[in-house]
């Protein structure tokens, strides 16, 4: 119940953010297998990999998520005791929230150190780690200023400016269209990641592209705020990120759109900005230059080869 209710509410979007999606997703196996009342390690196994592959089915693009399904599920294939088949889950879920919430801490200690005092901060979207950098920056002293985006279609540029406004740093609410128009007020570009290739292009919320390329013409640097384990192990195997394209009816109303028979709205939930649009990416591990994606899919992610052809099977299910 409690794994139909938590994708549901991804799905909807009502639990949103690629950290989020990834804890809430952990919480929701680890609850599972606590509340599974079987003494049959096989079939504790199959209801396990059931609940894990309608979780990763519900968004298709924050890599996020099967990274911390697949973190969690480790190892349960091989084990034979169902108490400790149960406790594993629970551990590894327990831990990979921890260390979650640990990373988004040292993201903002290393990525405050790349904002100055006075600087002005342009951010797009609503991303924790993003945000956590700008807010330690403000908390260690630094005067700055943000401009953050509108976010359409769901707009959670509003979200972004409650966060901001809360912790009292002055904020500029502009639409997704202006940002080219301020680029030059701005001397750094902060967003998050749903993902990052290991060829350091980063997928992230629709438009993030554009505000990339704007900031590249006007040599504005830009940063990205990602955790680990936003870092996509699979595309070392050539697979692709599959960007979401979400509802018409978001940009939209129905109504409308049944009056316009020649008219198909698209809607993609994110883009992919290219390596040579970033400067760094800013992880609990460090700040690299995209580039270095590999080592972190290597060096911290630790996948094992027959671990990318596993989770590249479990992928190619879904995709049916
Ligand atoms: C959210 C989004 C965020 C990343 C990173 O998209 O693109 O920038 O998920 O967020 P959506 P965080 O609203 O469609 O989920 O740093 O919080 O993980």
């Amino acid at each position: 119940m409690i794994v139909t209710e938590t994708a549901e509410k991804i799905k909807n979007m009502e639990i949103r953010g690629a950290g989020r999606i990834a804890r809430t997703a952990a919480e929701a196996l680890s609850t599972h297998a606590a509340g599974l009342a079987t003494g049959d390690i096989g079939l504790f196994r199959r209801e396990m990999e059931a609940a894990a592959e309608t979780l990763v089915a519900t968004r298709p693009t924050a890599v996020s998520l099967p990274n911390a399904v697949h973190i969690v599920m480790a190892g349960l294939e091989q084990e034979t005791d169902i108490n400790r088949a149960r406790e594993g889950v629970i551990q590894r879920a327990s831990r990979f929230i921890e260390s979650s919430r640990e990373a988004v801490g040292k993201i903002a200690s290393i990525g405050a150190r790349h904002i100055r005092d006075g600087d002005v901060i342009l951010t797009h979207c609503n991303s924790e780690a993003a945000l956590s950098c700008i807010i330690e920056a403000h908390r260690e002293g630094k005067a700055i200023e943000v401009f953050a985006t509108e976010v359409r279609p769901r707009n959670q540029g509003i979200v972004t400016i409650r966060t901001l406004n809360d912790a009292g740093i002055k904020t500029n609410f502009i639409v997704d269209s202006a940002v080219r128009s301020f680029i030059n007020d701005v001397d750094l570009v902060i967003v998050g990641a749903d993902a990052v290739t290991v060829n350091g292009a980063v997928v992230n919320k629709i438009g993030t592209s554009q505000v990339a390329h704007s900031a590249h013409e006007a040599r504005v640097n830009v940063l990205v705020a990602a955790e680990t384990y936003k870092f996509a192990p699979r595309t070392i195997l050539g697979e692709l990120i599959r960007i979401e394209e979400r509802p018409a009816s978001e940009v939209l109303p129905d109504s409308v759109a049944r009056t316009l028979p020649h008219v198909t709205v698209r809607n993609p939930a994110f883009d992919i900005t290219p390596a040579e649009y970033i400067d760094l990416i800013v992880t609990e591990a460090g700040a690299i230059p995209p580039q270095m994606a590999y080592v972190i899919i290597r060096e911290y992610l630790g996948w094992g080869i027959e671990e990318f052809h596993k989770a590249f099977e479990i992928n190619t299910r879904h995709e049916e």
